[in-house]
């Protein structure tokens, strides 16, 4: 990388290897090709990918098996490519914490990859997968990713709901045992998308995603992968998804991105839109200490070179801990911690026996039934809470 240090400065919001912040080797290789359009960059070996990122600050890299190895490459590339890139990860020290594999590129995936309505693809997609499970632990990846792209239908016709999700459970199960009988170190992060490419994806959220993983066999091994792009496609506050996830020990993963609401998945530069839900994204994980990789799955818009490429990876990087300050500067604020000290009194001082952690009993259960309540009263006062976001809207604004 010929770039300056005024260009990437060194101050303290630059990314460093302890931040653990990682990319797809898909988002910067990204080419910018597009359904209208061609590649307008150069794609980049796996190796260049590392040597570049690491000189950014990352933490390491994570793959689809395809990104790494043609989909048709003989044995001998695939050793030559392995070689080279097993070469830059230890003259670099980054890390492959993440591995996944690509069930929606091929032809062969036309109709889905577990939920195809043809067993021989089924099948295939299950080799696939095992294959490439062995080349992401061989890398030291302990987190795999599915993302079913593929998995879900343009006309219900087809198939119902029900098979798409039985036959996504079998895959699943069948998967877990894999991994467990070749006592591998590897859990799953399951990720959801609404839509796109197929016209609807089974399984289309975060929360439909953790009801399924208490239906498998082993649903201590398998947790979810959010992507902030994917849960505001229908609307959805990306925040409350990852927050479910956390609170049930099922972060396994996060996809951080940028997205306008409304729109078919853009995967823009993180904290490009919508600062505000960054911001408290970037606050849940971080006030939860949340010990999992900051991962990026965006792409650089199609209008850069390669210099712009490294301008928007290590700006995801730097917003992400310009926002982290921003949680520091939220949580100092003296005007920020009265008002939320006060929350906090009204909400543990018990009343007529109810406080936090409540639970049944009769005893309780009568003497609540009697209890004469003043809900004028308890209706009456108001929370502070417009003052509560305008503080938090000007420490975003940097006047606090
Ligand atoms: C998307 C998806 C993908 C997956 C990736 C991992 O942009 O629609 O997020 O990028 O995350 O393929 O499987
Ligand atoms: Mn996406
Ligand atoms: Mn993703």
């Amino acid at each position: 990388m010929s770039q300056s240090n005024t260009r990437y400065p060194k101050d303290r919001f630059a990314p460093r290897p302890e931040d653990h912040f990682t990319w797809g080797l898909w988002t910067v290789g990204n080419t910018g090709r597009d359904p209208f359009g061609l590649a307008v960059r150069e794609p980049m070996s796996a190796a260049k990918i590392v040597r570049e990122l690491s000189q950014l600050g990352a933490y390491g890299v994570n793959l689809h098996d395809e990104d790494l190895i043609p989909f048709d490459a003989t044995a001998g590339e695939r050793d030559r490519i392995l070689r080279e890139f097993k070469g830059a990860l230890s003259e670099t020290g980054m890390k492959v914490p993440m591995a996944t594999t690509n069930l929606f590129s091929q032809p062969v995936f036309r109709e889905g990859a577990f939920t195809s309505n043809d067993a021989g693809v089924r099948a295939f997609a299950l080799q696939k997968t095992m294959r490439s499970i062995d080349l992401g632990v061989e890398l030291g990846a302990t987190t795999y990713v599915f993302w079913g792209g593929r998995e879900g239908v343009e006309t219900n016709a087809c198939k119902t709901p029900q098979d798409g999700i039985k036959r996504f459970r079998e895959a699943m199960n069948f998967l877990t045992s894999y991994v467990r009988d070749n006592k591998y170190n590897l859990k799953f992060a399951l990720e959801a998308k609404p839509n796109e490419p197929r016209g609807d994806i089974f399984l289309p959220t975060t929360g439909h995603m953790l009801a399924f993983i208490y239906t498998l066999e082993h649903p201590e091994m398998v947790g979810v992968n959010p992507e902030v792009a994917h849960e505001q496609m229908p609307g959805l506050d990306f925040s409350h998804a990852v927050g479910q996830a956390l609170e049930a020990g099922k972060l396994f993963h996060i996809d951080l991105n940028g997205q306008k609401p409304g729109r078919y998945d853009q995967d823009l530069r993180f904290a490009s839109e919508d600062q505000k839900g960054a911001f408290f994204l970037v606050k849940l994980l971080e006030d939860a200490r949340w010990d999992g990789m900051r991962h990026f799955d965006s792409h650089a818009y199609r209008t850069e070179d390669e210099r712009g490429v490294w301008d928007f990876a290590y700006a995801s990087m730097r917003s992400y801990n310009i926002l982290k300050d921003k949680v520091a500067k939220f949580h100092a604020d003296p005007e920020i911690r009265e008002i939320l000290r006060a929350l906090e009194q009204r909400g543990t001082t018990p009343v007529a026996g109810v406080g936090p952690g409540v639970k049944y009993d009769r005893a309780l259960a009568t003497t609540l039934k009697a209890h004469a309540f003043d809900a004028g009263k308890l209706g009456a006062r108001g929370y502070d809470y417009e003052r509560l976001d305008q503080l938090t809207t000007e420490v975003l604004l940097g006047v606090r």
